[in-house]
């Protein structure tokens, strides 16, 4: 992990101060690239204060089943979430919460079910039996403002599935890529999006897979390792139930930052020498492609937190600061 070490430090040296809604200010670089080579390097684990492993993949985990609640979270052992449902004040007055641990329409609700839909001319039958057969279902008709009868059309988009299914059927596709950016809905999230891009690279000659992902917005001191941890889990999921090996995880930052009171914990760490990587074990229960041929998808829902085992994490002693909410 020392290329989050040498980000941490460069952001100290040349970021600038720059002041943001939280009250918090923080030191900021603006762009910022980390490749982890999985297969030869381990696990891309933070080693210098001891990392929330449970925790993160709880919150994956709560991703890859579509939750929308602090609750749903907390059931899977991620506790993360409960400022931003409970406390968050211009959340708390949204129309949209639902109510107590509420979070509205954030990542895993656009993962597996980003609503679309297609207002088309209710003449225009080639179109309406086009998109029912790609799912869409009819939900009404309404007259639109120049007066033509249109037919309204849905379905909830299941993106990841929709690239697992491309990486068995086209693993050449350069298009295996899922998106958290709803334009439509970011005013019905209790949190737009952090980690909001997130493409899949499959190589078939070699049977690996990669991931590039793309963060809109980073905390370093507290979000990064957990994020990491997320991305490189999700990878090496998807390299099991689809038979590649997960290879290369490249993580690309925009807003680089730092909060101004976790100077003092970052420091600590950067006098902190790193550990060797830790190696990620899922537990057999997951079944294999590689070995057993069979596509199995409905495990995306099926994992538990339980699946995931952390071998051979050496880290230094916990640290904590204030998550800027
Ligand atoms: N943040 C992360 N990773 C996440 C997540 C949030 O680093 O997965 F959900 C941090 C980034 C930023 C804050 O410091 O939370 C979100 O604030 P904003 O929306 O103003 O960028």
């Amino acid at each position: 992990m020392k290329q989050y070490l040498d980000l941490v430090r460069m952001v100290m040296e040349q970021g600038s101060w720059q002041s943001n809604r939280t009250g918090v200010r923080t030191l900021s670089m603006p762009g910022a690239m980390l490749r982890f080579d999985l297969l030869n390097d381990g696990f891309p684990a933070v080693t210098t204060r001891k990392l929330a492993f449970k925790s993160a993949i709880g919150e994956m985990v709560g991703f890859l089943r579509g939750c929308r609640s602090a609750a749903g979270f907390r059931e899977l052992g991620c506790k993360v979430w409960d400022q931003n449902a409970n406390e968050n004040v211009q959340w708390l007055a949204n129309p949209y919460r639902l109510g107590e641990d509420d979070l509205g329409s954030v990542y895993g609700v656009q993962w597996r079910a980003w609503p679309a839909y297609k207002l088309v001319p209710a003449a225009d039958s080639r179109i309406i039996e086009d998109a029912q057969q790609r799912g869409y279902a009819r939900v009404g008709e309404l007259t639109n403002e120049s007066g033509v009868r249109c037919v309204l059309l849905y379905k909830a988009v299941d993106q990841l599935r929709q690239c697992l299914d491309t990486i068995i059927e086209n693993p050449t596709d350069r298009r295996i890529l899922f998106h958290g950016w709803n334009h439509a809905q970011l005013d019905e999230m209790a949190l737009p999006p952090c980690h909001l891009l997130y493409q899949f690279l499959p190589n078939v000659e070699k049977r690996e897979i990669s991931l590039c992902l793309y963060l809109r917005s980073n905390d370093l001191g507290l979000g990064t390792g957990f994020n990491l941890t997320e991305g490189a889990a999700l990878l090496t999921l998807v390299g099991r139930l689809t038979g590649y090996t997960p290879r290369w995880f490249t993580y690309f930052i925009a807003d680089a930052h730092i909060y101004e009171n976790h100077l003092p914990m970052l420091e600590e760490q950067l006098k902190r020498e790193p550990f060797p990587a830790p190696r990620l074990v899922l537990s057999d229960r997951i079944p294999d492609y590689a070995k057993t041929g069979r596509y199995e998808p409905e495990w995306l829902e099926k994992v538990e937190p339980s699946d995931f085992t952390l071998e051979g994490y050496r880290h230094h002693p916990p640290l904590t600061a204030p998550m800027a909410v």
